[in-house]
This record gives structure tokens, C-alpha cells and sequence, in this order.
């Protein structure tokens, strides 16, 4: 079978968790600085250490099979390529931003006034979607100082803590797009057996970071208080203790709703509460 090959940035905030995502999914290859590509030894697959701009267009062309990049840039580079996976990290926003005393107070307050950013498309038609004409200044970097310079009213750039706007004197004005990695690929390959496979792997990594693994003790009595705050996978284990009258309960819960879970059972008479990580999921 042809070998696939998988892009992901070289280097920047989404190397060192796809890098982690591809080596949970049981992946063995090394991660070399130096190199632009690298073999993985169990699987037929290739990675491509790229810039993460170039991804898109390298997994529409069919240089790559697959990629791993930010939805800002696919949705700035307007490529042809599918969406096969969300990877629930990378998450941030492109907001559009203003300095803190400016007299901007609605979308349409922006006609007129001129935006940096190096997300011109988004931004293009963000603004045409709300019938707003501003002057898009499309600039590579350091979107943030702009307004500082004199050189724009507002700037639309990516915002993950809020930090950097707040140190530039700005605050959020509008969402434009919300973002998250995800893994890309083209429509025609979609049902290759490999893909198939290597989505399967994620997919369970990915559910598997989402749950913990809880041990608790119970006594025999309050069972069914505690199994109906117990979804499980399919019911929870029951094994009984050295202690007549006790029980282990063996389950999962969503690491969303943890702490909450956590209280619930200790009111319900559970103790020795143990949480283990999970490492996959397989259904
Ligand atoms: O070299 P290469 O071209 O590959 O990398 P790059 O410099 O273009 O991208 P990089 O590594 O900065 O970001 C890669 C991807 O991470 C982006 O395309 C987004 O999908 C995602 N991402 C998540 C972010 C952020 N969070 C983020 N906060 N990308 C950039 N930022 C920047 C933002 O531009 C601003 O300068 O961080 C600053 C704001 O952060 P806060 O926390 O202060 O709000
Ligand atoms: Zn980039």
C-alpha cells in the first residue's frame, strides 16, 4: 500500500502537540530539529515538517495526504480540503480589536476607519458579510503595535489569553472566526483504508483525554444511588471487597463535568476515590 504522508508545522505552537498526538496514536519516528521529513518505523507514513501556511495548499496538491494546521489559515488560503478530525487544541479566536479609549462602539462605527491584520481574506469577508467598508492593511507580523504606530484604528489578529492585546492598550471588539487545529485532507482520498485507520487511532486518543479512569469503594447499600450518577461506557464494574457488605466501583467519568462528578459520589457515601488517566478508548 502507497505510503501517506502527513504535514505539521516544524516549528511554533502546534508542532510539539501534533508531534505528541501522532506518537500517542502509537506512532514511533524521530522528531529531528534539522529534518524536514521523518519516517515513521510501525506505520506507512511520512511526516513533513513544514510552515504551517503551507500546509493547506500542500494537502490539496497532493503533496501531502493529510495535514495539521489552524483553521485561520485554511479558511485565509481558500483551499480545497476536507475537514477529517477537530484536535481540540490550538484553540483561539481572530477577533478584531480597538485601542481601550477609542470611540468605536458598533460594527458599523468601523466604516471608514482602517483594520491591520495579517488575515486580509477572513477579514474581507467578515466585513463585506456586515456591510462594513473599512481599509484593510494587510501586514505580516506585530499586528498588535499598529495602533500604537498611528498606522491603523483597529487591528483583527488571533487572540488565545487576551494577553497581548491588554499589554497593547486594545481590547475585543467582534469575533470574526473561532479556530482549532484539525486534521485536513482531500475528498477523494476520504475512504483510504490507512486514513481510515490513523483516524480511528486519534479519535480514541482524543476520547481517551476527555475521560479519567475512577476507582471509588462503596458499601453494598448505597450501589444504586451511586450507579445512576455513573454513566460508564455501558454500565460500570462492580467487584466485591475483602470487606462483606463493600463493593469497588470501576467507571468513567467526562473530565468536563470531574469536580461536580467528584462531589456528587463523596454525598453518596463513596470512598477512597481513586482517578487514573486514560491512555485510549477503543469502541
Ligand atoms: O513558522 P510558522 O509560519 O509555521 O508559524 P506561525 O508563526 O505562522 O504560527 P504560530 O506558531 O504562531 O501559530 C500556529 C497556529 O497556532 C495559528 O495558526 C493558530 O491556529 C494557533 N494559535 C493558537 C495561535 C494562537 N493561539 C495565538 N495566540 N497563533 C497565534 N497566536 C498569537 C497571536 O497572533 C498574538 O500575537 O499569540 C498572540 C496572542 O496571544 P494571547 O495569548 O496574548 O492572546
Ligand atoms: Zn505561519
Amino acid at each position: 500500500m502507497k505510503t501517506l504522508k502527513i504535514a505539521i508545522q516544524k516549528s511554533g505552537r502546534l508542532n510539539e502537540k501534533s508531534v505528541a498526538l501522532l506518537k500517542n496514536c502509537g506512532l514511533s519516528f524521530e522528531n529531528y530539529k534539522s529534518s524536514l521529513i521523518s519516517s515513521v518505523s510501525n506505520f506507512p507514513l511520512e511526516i513533513l515538517f513544514l510552515r504551517d501556511d503551507d500546509i493547506p495548499e500542500y494537502v490539496q496538491d497532493g503533496i501531502a495526504d493529510l495535514g495539521i494546521v489552524g483553521e485561520n489559515v485554511i479558511h485565509e488560503t481558500d483551499v480545497k480540503v476536507i475537514y477529517l478530525q477537530r484536535l481540540g487544541f490550538g484553540k483561539c479566536t481572530l477577533k478584531i480589536a480597538i485601542p481601550r479609549h477609542s470611540d468605536v462602539q458598533s460594527l458599523h462605527d468601523l466604516n471608514g476607519k482602517s483594520i491591520a491584520t495579517s488575515y486580509p481574506v477572513i477579514l474581507k469577508k467578515f466585513l463585506e458579510k456586515n456591510k462594513v467598508s473599512a481599509d484593510i492593511r494587510t501586514i505580516s507580523g506585530s499586528v498588535e503595535i499598529s495602533p500604537g504606530l498611528g498606522l491603523s484604528d483597529a487591528i483583527c489578529d488571533l487572540v488565545s489569553t487576551g494577553g497581548t492585546l491588554k499589554s497593547n492598550g486594545l481590547k475585543p471588539f467582534a469575533d470574526v472566526l473561532e479556530s482549532e487545529a484539525v486534521l485536513i485532507g482531500r475528498k477523494s482520498e476520504e475512504k483510504n483504508p490507512l486514513i481510515v485507520e490513523l483516524i480511528q487511532r486519534i479519535q480514541s486518543v482524543l476520547r481517551a483525554k476527555e475521560t479519567k479512569y475512577v476507582v471509588l469503594n462503596i458499601e453494598q447499600k448505597n450501589l444504586e444511588s451511586i450507579q445512576s450518577l455513573l454513566p460508564g461506557i455501558k454500565s460500570p464494574t462492580v467487584v466485591p471487597l475483602a470487606e462483606s457488605g463493600w463493593v469497588a466501583v470501576h467507571t468513567v467519568i467526562p473530565e468536563r463535568d470531574f469536580w461536580e462528578k467528584i462531589s456528587e459520589l463523596k454525598t453518596a457515601g463513596a470512598q477512597g476515590i481513586v482517578v487514573m488517566p486514560i491512555e485510549k478508548i477503543i469502541l
